[in-house]
């Protein structure tokens, strides 16, 4: 396979529209071009042809196309029976070569996994190509190419649009500037069945997400089983905020979830919140409670009033369970990283808290995978090698979270920065609109609501002096559900504020550090189209020019 290189035309993130045409790519790639030359189009003879190992890209993209246009659209290997399939103008050639060179300048040292997420595309009346170094490159190419060809290729059964199945002439060399870039969903607060996730993951991969954190537990509920443990998801699953039932996940129903995550290049990272937030755990077992008594279910949305046992008379039950149920996700768990929470302890005393961090810690390091915790846990100085912290603070950070923080850093750790007044969803829209379900929801405690250009309008190197690039591995949306019960509420919150979450985390940082916000809210109103189509729900917030 002879390595590709690409020119590298006038660079332009963010380039508003093709002529003659309302598409675009969001988050803004490194480089993106449109040529002056006829468009591509999609026909009923179009092939997907393979070279190379393109995981699950190229039948996921023939699902889509074959759904929407009625068109067989067969997947080809290029070279069965020694003979190379030669394309035609109306094929999507899709190349996986992991030599080839570098379509767009190397990527920042902390994006540590971005070099294989490389990707370029070329569009045209002579076809398309996708060129990728490896499966997570080919997919997230096919992510652009969705986005290029009408809006109406997200609908199953749809008209073909006026003019075709076309796709504007581009040429896109691309690659993400972060390694992480992440969406938190809670499930513990409220449950959201295997379904409601997966049609998560679906919106959240047409962004180049490239993390789902689930936040597995809280004091409201206790949504993963763990063997040895029935009553964890027994008493501690019945429960939810407000009284909304309960529910958990099976390890075959987690399995599914991480199956979906990694055919479309999503990594699961599965968040057991401890030493605080688990009074759910704490109502199922009362050896587990100082003194060994067990507190009723809890159903409100206070924080901070839960808390392990440190005492030498739970030790025993205590370490048996951090030991069962950190080995167990772990296992259940193909991603690199396990969360321990560590946030919000307000119930452990100081002493308690490091010596219970220190306990979680080393049992989540022997699992083999990378721990992660919230910034708290950088009161401990003896964090396992490599801890990755998750900073959720403000933009503005205030002096504690601003020194734990960087205890994590200073130990060789890195971060991920969610600081909650740009990037929690969770926080209310200005205008605090109802939910589809006709109910106001979301919380104000991050410096009240946060509206679209808000979301946008930060850079992850600026919020803690000291802590440089290479010490970010990413950033993350998180979405607690204390307010949410289903997954359209879920949604509504989500979008559109997490596309401007996800263009932080892919797109390189803007020349002169000015973001371009009026092509921004341009690009977010075309993917307001796409979600139309999908039955995604969004809030078309003001500023936007929605279609
Ligand atoms: C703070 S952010 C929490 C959560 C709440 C959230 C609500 C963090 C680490 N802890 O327990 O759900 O605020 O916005």
């Amino acid at each position: 396979v002879a390595a590709v290189t690409l020119p590298l035309a006038g660079c332009a993130p963010g380039a508003e529209s093709p002529p003659g045409g309302a598409r675009a790519v969001t988050p803004a790639p490194a480089a993106l071009t449109w040529a002056d030359a006829g468009p591509y189009e999609l026909t009923e003879g179009t092939r997907i042809i393979v070279d190379g190992d393109a995981g699950t890209a190229p039948d996921l993209l023939a699902d889509l196309l074959r759904e929407a246009t009625g068109h067989p659209v067969p997947v080809v290997d290029a070279s069965t029976d020694g003979t190379v399939a030669a394309a035609d103008a109306d094929d999507i050639a899709i190349t996986v070569d992991p030599e080839a060179s570098a379509p767009v300048p190397e990527p920042a040292p902390a994006a540590g996994t971005g070099r294989d997420e490389a990707y370029a595309l070329e569009t045209g009346a002579d076809g398309v190509e996708l060129t990728a170094r490896s499966a997570a490159g080919a997919f997230l190419g096919t992510q652009s190419l969705r986005q290029l060809l009408p809006a109406a290729i997200e609908r199953p059964g749809a008209d073909a649009p006026d003019g075709g199945w076309t796709v504007p002439a581009a040429s896109v060399a691309d690659r993400p500037r972060f390694a992480y870039r992440g969406a938190m969903l809670d499930v513990a607060r409220h449950f959201f069945p295997v379904e409601g996730v997966e049609r998560y993951l679906d919106a959240l991969a047409l962004l180049k997400v490239n993390v789902l954190h689930l936040h597995l537990t809280d004091d409201q509920g206790w949504r993963i089983a763990i063997d040895g443990w029935p009553e964890l998801t027994g008493i501690g699953a019945s429960t939810s905020v407000g009284g909304d039932g309960g529910g958990s996940y099976s390890a075959e129903d987690y399995r599914r979830i991480v199956a979906y995550a990694a055919a479309r290049h999503i990594t699961i990272v599965p968040e057991i919140d401890l030493p605080g937030h688990t009074n759910a755990a704490l109502s199922a077992y009362p050896e587990l409670n100082p003194g060994g008594v067990a507190p009723p279910p809890y159903e409100g949305f206070e924080v901070g009033f839960s808390s392990l046992s440190a005492a030498p008379e739970e030790a025993e039950a205590t370490n048996r369970f951090l030991a069962d149920v950190l080995t167990q996700v772990a296992a259940l768990t193909p991603g690199p990283w396990l969360h321990v929470g560590g946030d919000e302890s307000h119930a452990t005393s100081e002493e308690d808290y490091l010596d219970l961090v220190g306990r979680i810690t080393a049992t989540a390091a022997a699992t083999g995978k990378t721990v992660m915790g919230w910034h708290e846990l950088g009161a401990s100085g003896d964090l396992p090698e490599g801890t990755i912290g998750q900073y959720w603070n403000f933009v503005e950070p205030e002096a504690e979270p601003e020194e734990l923080a960087h205890s994590i850093v200073d130990q060789g750790g890195r971060l991920v920065l969610s600081p909650a007044d740009v990037a929690y969803l969770d926080m209310k829209y200005v205008d605090d609109p109802p939910s589809p379900q006709g109910r106001r929801v979301g919380l104000e405690w991050a410096k009240g609501a946060t509206t679209l250009d808000e979301a946008y309008s930060w850079e992850p190197t600026e919020i803690l002096p000291g802590v440089d690039e290479a010490a970010i591995l990413g950033i993350e949306a998180p979405l607690w559900t204390e307010t949410l019960r289903d997954i359209d509420e879920v949604e509504f919150m989500a979008f559109p504020r997490i596309v401007a979450i996800a263009e932080i985390a892919w797109s390189p940082r803007p020349a002169g550090g000015e973001r371009d916000h009026d092509g921004f809210f341009d690009r977010v109103a075309l993917l307001g189209q796409r979600w139309d189509e999908t039955g995604t729900a969004y809030h078309p917030v003001g500023g936007v020019p929605w279609v």
